[in-house]
């Protein structure tokens, strides 16, 4: 599989109920490498940006009032199959189908509070991407372990 980049966010609620090391650990477990990482709050007009595809969608207004309502820590991972691997990992978007094992599955009861994003395609995480961090902000880094992983 070819070596990608995706986007994932810890939406508001992870940071107060003290679970991103948690999270953060599960994903640095499965062997994704971290290459931007920050805490955040997110301004109305880059949430509305974001997440524009839903935007005629009846649950909006609640998703941008959701997303904008603490802060979110904002990652760019890196690995090969990167999307599609971080979506598995995630689970289903709602969690009442979400598997015991996925993140949504193990640390989300609702929808609306399902704790991670994670892009949903290549073209979709470039976007997200560009949205939410500066290109100076992505650090490479050589990868010891890669041979294990
Ligand atoms: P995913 O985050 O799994 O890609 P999307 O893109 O369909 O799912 O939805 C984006 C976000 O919108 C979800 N993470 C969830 O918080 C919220 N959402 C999706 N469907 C609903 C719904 N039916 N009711 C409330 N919120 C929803």
């Amino acid at each position: 599989m070819a070596l990608e980049r995706t986007y994932a966010m810890l939406k508001p609620g992870v940071l107060p109920r003290r679970i991103v090391g948690e999270i953060i650990s599960r994903i640095e477990r499965k062997g994704f490498s971290i290459v931007g990482l920050k805490i955040m709050r997110i301004p109305r007009e880059l949430a509305e940006r974001h997440y524009a595809e839903h935007k005629d969608k009846p649950f909006f207004g609640e998703l941008v009032e959701y997303i904008t309502s603490g802060p979110v820590v904002a990652m760019v991972l890196e690995g090969e199959g990167a999307v599609k691997m971080l979506r598995l990992l995630c689970g289903a978007t709602r969690p009442e189908d979400a598997l015991p094992g996925t993140i949504r599955g193990d640390y989300a009861m609702h929808t609306n509070f399902n704790i991670i994003h994670a892009s949903d395609s290549p073209e979709a995480a470039a976007r997200e991407i560009g949205l939410f961090f500066r290109p100076e902000e992505l650090v490479e880094w050589s990868d010891g372990n890669k041979d294990w992983i």
